[in-house]
Protein backbone atom coordinates (compact mmCIF):
# COMPACT_ATOMS: atom_id res chain seq x y z
CA UNK A 1 0.00 0.00 0.00
CA UNK A 2 0.94 3.56 -1.01
CA UNK A 3 3.36 5.35 1.58
CA UNK A 4 0.52 7.73 3.61
CA UNK A 5 -2.64 5.88 2.39
CA UNK A 6 -4.82 5.00 4.78
CA UNK A 7 -6.22 1.42 3.68
CA UNK A 8 -9.62 1.79 4.71
CA UNK A 9 -9.96 5.25 2.40
CA UNK A 10 -10.55 4.01 -1.42
CA UNK A 11 -7.67 5.60 -3.82
CA UNK A 12 -8.94 5.64 -7.73
CA UNK A 13 -6.51 5.77 -10.75
CA UNK A 14 -8.31 6.74 -13.49
CA UNK A 15 -8.58 8.71 -16.86
CA UNK A 16 -10.14 11.50 -18.29
CA UNK A 17 -11.39 9.19 -21.38
CA UNK A 18 -11.93 6.85 -19.74
CA UNK A 19 -15.88 5.45 -19.47
CA UNK A 20 -14.76 2.48 -17.19
CA UNK A 21 -13.15 4.80 -14.57
CA UNK A 22 -16.23 7.18 -14.63
CA UNK A 23 -18.72 4.50 -13.77
CA UNK A 24 -16.56 4.27 -10.76
CA UNK A 25 -16.22 8.24 -9.84
CA UNK A 26 -19.51 7.97 -10.24
CA UNK A 27 -20.50 5.75 -7.55
CA UNK A 28 -18.08 6.74 -5.14
CA UNK A 29 -19.50 10.56 -5.77
CA UNK A 30 -23.32 9.69 -5.67
CA UNK A 31 -22.74 7.46 -2.39
CA UNK A 32 -20.78 10.59 -0.80
CA UNK A 33 -17.90 8.54 -0.62
CA UNK A 34 -14.83 10.33 0.56
CA UNK A 35 -11.82 9.11 -1.83
CA UNK A 36 -8.34 9.72 -3.30
CA UNK A 37 -8.57 10.48 -7.28
CA UNK A 38 -5.63 10.35 -9.62
CA UNK A 39 -5.29 10.93 -13.14
CA UNK A 40 -2.98 8.37 -15.07
CA UNK A 41 -1.75 9.54 -18.36
CA UNK A 42 -2.70 6.13 -20.59
CA UNK A 43 -1.15 7.61 -23.77
CA UNK A 44 2.17 6.92 -22.15
CA UNK A 45 2.93 3.48 -22.42
CA UNK A 46 2.34 1.31 -19.72
CA UNK A 47 6.25 0.70 -18.17
CA UNK A 48 6.35 4.53 -18.54
CA UNK A 49 3.48 5.37 -15.85
CA UNK A 50 3.91 7.15 -12.33
CA UNK A 51 4.71 4.85 -9.66
CA UNK A 52 3.11 3.52 -7.61
CA UNK A 53 0.17 2.92 -10.12
CA UNK A 54 2.40 1.30 -12.72
CA UNK A 55 3.44 -1.49 -10.23
CA UNK A 56 -0.30 -1.70 -8.98
CA UNK A 57 -1.73 -1.87 -12.84
CA UNK A 58 1.28 -4.24 -13.84
CA UNK A 59 0.71 -6.92 -10.86
CA UNK A 60 -3.34 -6.47 -12.50
CA UNK A 61 -4.57 -5.79 -16.13
CA UNK A 62 -2.01 -2.63 -16.90
CA UNK A 63 -5.56 -0.50 -17.42
CA UNK A 64 -7.28 1.77 -15.60
CA UNK A 65 -9.81 2.26 -13.77
CA UNK A 66 -7.81 0.64 -10.34
CA UNK A 67 -8.91 0.79 -6.52
CA UNK A 68 -6.69 1.06 -3.63
CA UNK A 69 -9.02 -0.43 -1.02
CA UNK A 70 -8.87 -2.36 2.65
CA UNK A 71 -5.08 -3.58 1.32
CA UNK A 72 -6.71 -4.72 -2.09
CA UNK A 73 -5.59 -3.60 -5.76
CA UNK A 74 -8.54 -4.17 -7.26
CA UNK A 75 -9.11 -3.84 -10.99
CA UNK A 76 -11.66 -3.92 -13.58
CA UNK A 77 -14.41 -1.61 -13.56
CA UNK A 78 -17.49 -3.90 -12.80
CA UNK A 79 -15.50 -5.79 -10.21
CA UNK A 80 -14.68 -2.25 -8.50
CA UNK A 81 -18.37 -1.86 -8.76
CA UNK A 82 -19.27 -4.98 -7.25
CA UNK A 83 -16.58 -4.95 -4.40
CA UNK A 84 -17.84 -1.18 -3.18
CA UNK A 85 -21.53 -2.13 -3.63
CA UNK A 86 -20.71 -4.94 -1.00
CA UNK A 87 -18.17 -2.96 1.04
CA UNK A 88 -20.50 -0.05 1.86
CA UNK A 89 -24.02 -1.88 1.33
CA UNK A 90 -25.36 0.64 -1.38
CA UNK A 91 -27.04 0.16 -5.05
CA UNK A 92 -26.54 -3.72 -4.65
CA UNK A 93 -30.37 -4.06 -5.57
CA UNK A 94 -32.84 -5.17 -2.69
CA UNK A 95 -32.73 -8.91 -1.99
CA UNK A 96 -31.22 -12.48 -3.64
CA UNK A 97 -33.27 -12.28 -7.32
CA UNK A 98 -32.38 -8.47 -7.19
CA UNK A 99 -28.68 -9.45 -6.67
CA UNK A 100 -28.40 -12.21 -8.82
CA UNK A 101 -29.83 -9.78 -11.82
CA UNK A 102 -27.44 -7.06 -11.10
CA UNK A 103 -24.26 -9.78 -11.44
CA UNK A 104 -26.03 -10.85 -14.75
CA UNK A 105 -26.09 -7.15 -16.12
CA UNK A 106 -22.72 -6.33 -14.51
CA UNK A 107 -21.77 -9.66 -16.85
CA UNK A 108 -23.93 -8.84 -19.99
CA UNK A 109 -22.49 -5.02 -19.99
CA UNK A 110 -18.49 -6.33 -20.06
CA UNK A 111 -19.11 -8.19 -23.33
CA UNK A 112 -21.66 -6.38 -24.79
CA UNK A 113 -22.24 -2.30 -24.22
CA UNK A 114 -19.04 -2.14 -22.25
CA UNK A 115 -17.19 -3.43 -25.66
CA UNK A 116 -19.25 -2.21 -28.64
CA UNK A 117 -19.77 1.56 -27.62
CA UNK A 118 -16.48 2.61 -26.09
CA UNK A 119 -14.96 1.26 -29.83
CA UNK A 120 -17.46 3.14 -31.67
CA UNK A 121 -15.86 6.34 -29.93
CA UNK A 122 -12.32 5.13 -30.53
CA UNK A 123 -13.18 4.32 -34.15
CA UNK A 124 -14.68 7.45 -34.74
CA UNK A 125 -13.80 10.09 -32.25
CA UNK A 126 -10.04 9.14 -31.60
CA UNK A 127 -7.95 6.92 -33.85
CA UNK A 128 -10.50 6.38 -37.26
CA UNK A 129 -7.39 5.16 -39.26
CA UNK A 130 -7.16 2.09 -36.81
CA UNK A 131 -10.75 0.52 -37.78
CA UNK A 132 -11.13 -0.54 -40.85
CA UNK A 133 -15.01 0.13 -42.39
CA UNK A 134 -15.79 -3.50 -41.67
CA UNK A 135 -14.93 -3.24 -38.21
CA UNK A 136 -16.69 -0.36 -37.78
CA UNK A 137 -19.76 -1.66 -39.26
CA UNK A 138 -19.41 -4.79 -37.71
CA UNK A 139 -19.44 -3.22 -33.44
CA UNK A 140 -22.15 -0.82 -34.48
CA UNK A 141 -24.26 -4.28 -35.88
CA UNK A 142 -23.28 -5.67 -32.53
CA UNK A 143 -24.18 -1.72 -30.98
CA UNK A 144 -27.30 -1.60 -32.42
CA UNK A 145 -28.94 -5.11 -31.43
CA UNK A 146 -27.50 -4.26 -27.55
CA UNK A 147 -28.99 -1.07 -27.29
CA UNK A 148 -31.94 -2.62 -28.71
CA UNK A 149 -32.11 -5.06 -25.89
CA UNK A 150 -31.53 -2.46 -22.88
CA UNK A 151 -34.17 -0.37 -24.71
CA UNK A 152 -36.72 -3.23 -24.34
CA UNK A 153 -35.56 -3.72 -21.11
CA UNK A 154 -36.13 -0.49 -20.06
CA UNK A 155 -39.99 -0.59 -21.86
CA UNK A 156 -41.88 -1.37 -18.60
CA UNK A 157 -41.33 2.13 -17.22
CA UNK A 158 -39.70 0.92 -14.42
CA UNK A 159 -37.17 3.79 -13.43
CA UNK A 160 -33.93 1.75 -12.70
CA UNK A 161 -32.18 -1.48 -14.60
CA UNK A 162 -33.86 -3.67 -11.46
CA UNK A 163 -36.53 -1.52 -10.53
CA UNK A 164 -37.50 1.44 -8.16
CA UNK A 165 -33.73 2.03 -6.68
CA UNK A 166 -30.58 2.54 -8.61
CA UNK A 167 -28.30 -0.03 -8.68
CA UNK A 168 -24.56 -0.60 -10.15
CA UNK A 169 -26.20 -2.43 -13.47
CA UNK A 170 -27.13 1.15 -13.91
CA UNK A 171 -24.17 2.50 -12.70
CA UNK A 172 -21.78 0.02 -15.03
CA UNK A 173 -24.31 0.20 -18.21
CA UNK A 174 -25.17 3.89 -18.01
CA UNK A 175 -20.81 4.94 -18.11
CA UNK A 176 -19.92 5.47 -22.00
CA UNK A 177 -23.78 6.17 -23.02
CA UNK A 178 -23.00 9.86 -21.76
CA UNK A 179 -20.14 10.02 -24.59
CA UNK A 180 -22.88 8.38 -27.03
CA UNK A 181 -22.57 11.92 -29.16
CA UNK A 182 -19.05 11.32 -29.72
CA UNK A 183 -19.46 7.56 -30.40
CA UNK A 184 -22.03 8.93 -32.98
CA UNK A 185 -24.94 6.65 -32.27
CA UNK A 186 -28.29 6.96 -31.79
CA UNK A 187 -29.52 6.99 -28.05
CA UNK A 188 -33.55 5.58 -28.01
CA UNK A 189 -36.45 6.81 -26.14
CA UNK A 190 -36.63 4.55 -23.17
CA UNK A 191 -32.64 4.49 -22.70
CA UNK A 192 -32.65 8.49 -22.87
CA UNK A 193 -35.30 8.78 -20.48
CA UNK A 194 -33.15 6.36 -18.05
CA UNK A 195 -29.77 8.26 -18.34
CA UNK A 196 -31.93 11.52 -17.50
CA UNK A 197 -33.35 10.17 -14.29
CA UNK A 198 -28.95 9.03 -13.69
CA UNK A 199 -28.19 12.74 -14.71
CA UNK A 200 -30.67 14.09 -12.33
CA UNK A 201 -29.61 12.10 -9.59
CA UNK A 202 -28.13 14.72 -6.51
CA UNK A 203 -24.35 15.07 -6.81
CA UNK A 204 -24.35 13.40 -10.31
CA UNK A 205 -21.79 14.84 -12.74
CA UNK A 206 -21.45 14.20 -16.56
CA UNK A 207 -17.36 12.06 -17.55
CA UNK A 208 -15.18 14.92 -17.90
CA UNK A 209 -16.05 16.84 -14.79
CA UNK A 210 -15.86 14.04 -12.48
CA UNK A 211 -12.69 12.41 -14.19
CA UNK A 212 -11.14 15.58 -15.10
CA UNK A 213 -9.97 17.52 -11.16
CA UNK A 214 -8.15 20.70 -12.88
CA UNK A 215 -10.24 22.96 -15.65
CA UNK A 216 -8.00 23.03 -18.35
CA UNK A 217 -8.68 19.54 -19.49
CA UNK A 218 -9.07 19.43 -23.18
CA UNK A 219 -10.01 16.06 -24.58
CA UNK A 220 -8.07 15.15 -27.90
CA UNK A 221 -11.10 13.53 -29.46
CA UNK A 222 -12.60 15.36 -32.36
CA UNK A 223 -16.13 15.90 -30.65
CA UNK A 224 -15.40 17.81 -27.41
CA UNK A 225 -18.83 17.82 -25.98
CA UNK A 226 -21.08 14.85 -23.84
CA UNK A 227 -24.29 13.76 -24.34
CA UNK A 228 -27.18 15.54 -22.31
CA UNK A 229 -30.20 13.17 -22.17
CA UNK A 230 -31.78 15.95 -19.58
CA UNK A 231 -31.84 18.29 -22.78
CA UNK A 232 -32.96 15.98 -25.17
CA UNK A 233 -36.21 15.23 -22.99
CA UNK A 234 -39.91 16.54 -24.98
N1 LIG B 1 -12.57 -4.32 -18.79
C1 LIG B 1 -11.86 -3.18 -18.22
C2 LIG B 1 -11.55 -2.22 -19.34
C3 LIG B 1 -10.60 -1.12 -18.89
C4 LIG B 1 -10.06 -0.34 -20.05
O1 LIG B 1 -10.39 -0.60 -21.24
N2 LIG B 1 -9.22 0.65 -19.71
C5 LIG B 1 -8.65 1.50 -20.73
C6 LIG B 1 -9.20 2.93 -20.61
S1 LIG B 1 -10.96 2.93 -20.76
C7 LIG B 1 -7.14 1.58 -20.50
O2 LIG B 1 -6.66 1.51 -19.39
N3 LIG B 1 -6.39 1.76 -21.61
C8 LIG B 1 -4.97 1.93 -21.54
C9 LIG B 1 -4.22 0.62 -21.50
O3 LIG B 1 -4.85 -0.44 -21.70
O4 LIG B 1 -3.02 0.65 -21.30
C10 LIG B 1 -12.73 -2.53 -17.12
O5 LIG B 1 -13.95 -2.73 -17.11
O6 LIG B 1 -12.17 -1.86 -16.24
Amino acid sequence: MEHGQQPNRPRLYGNPESGHSYKVRLMLTLANIDHDYEVIDIQLPRDKRPEPFRSYSASRFGEVPVLLLDGHVIAQSNSILLYLAERYDIYRGDGPKAALRMREWLFWEANKIGLSLPHLRLARNYFPKEFTEGAVSWIQARFDEESARLETELSDGRRFVLGDDLSVADLSLCGYFFWANQAEVRVLPNTRNWLARIASLPGWASPYRLLNPGSDYQTFGRIKGEYNPVAELV
